[in-house]
């Protein structure tokens, strides 16, 4: 398996309650290695852009709300099978269904406050990275 990039957001929920460290920590625990990362405050447009694909979905504009409410910690992680490692770290969409020892079972109240958002394949991980980051913000892990 190829090292592979995916892209995270540590959501307002979770940055609200002081959880980025212990986030990275999981990540870092699972092999994954930060190579970008910033705290960004979307705006409306750049989260709408974000979310693109859900546009016509009843829950759109809560989702835009919410994503906009608070500070955001991007990232971009790197590993084997990145992408794939990232959604099984992170759990099921809703809390309710994530699996025990998942960030989202650990630290989501609910399917619309979730904590985390991780990219939920190679192309879409990609698509995202470049939505935030430049080529000159990704950092090469040579160790
Ligand atoms: P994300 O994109 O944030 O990583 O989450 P996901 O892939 O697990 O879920 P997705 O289907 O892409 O939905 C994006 C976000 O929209 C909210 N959502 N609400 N009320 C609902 O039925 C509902 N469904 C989705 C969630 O906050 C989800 O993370
Ligand atoms: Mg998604």
């Amino acid at each position: 398996m190829a090292i592979e990039r995916t892209f995270s957001i540590i959501k307002p929920d979770a940055v609200a309650k002081n959880l980025v460290g212990a986030i990275y920590q999981r990540f870092e625990a699972a092999g994954l290695k930060v190579v970008a990362a910033k705290m960004v405050h979307l705006d409306k447009a750049k989260a709408e852009g974000f979310y693109a694909e859900h546009s016509e979905r009843p829950f759109f504009n809560a989702l835009v709300e919410f994503m906009t409410s608070g500070p955001v910690m991007v990232s971009v992680l790197e590993g084997e099978n990145a992408v794939l490692r990232h959604r099984e770290i992170m759990g099921a969409t809703n809390p309710a269904d994530a699996l025990a020892g998942t960030l989202r079972a650990d630290y989501a109240d609910s399917i619309d406050e979730n904590a985390v958002h991780g990219s939920d394949a190679p192309a879409s991980a990609a698509r995202e990275i470049a939505y935030f980051f430049s080529d000159e913000e990704l950092c090469p892990r040579t160790r």
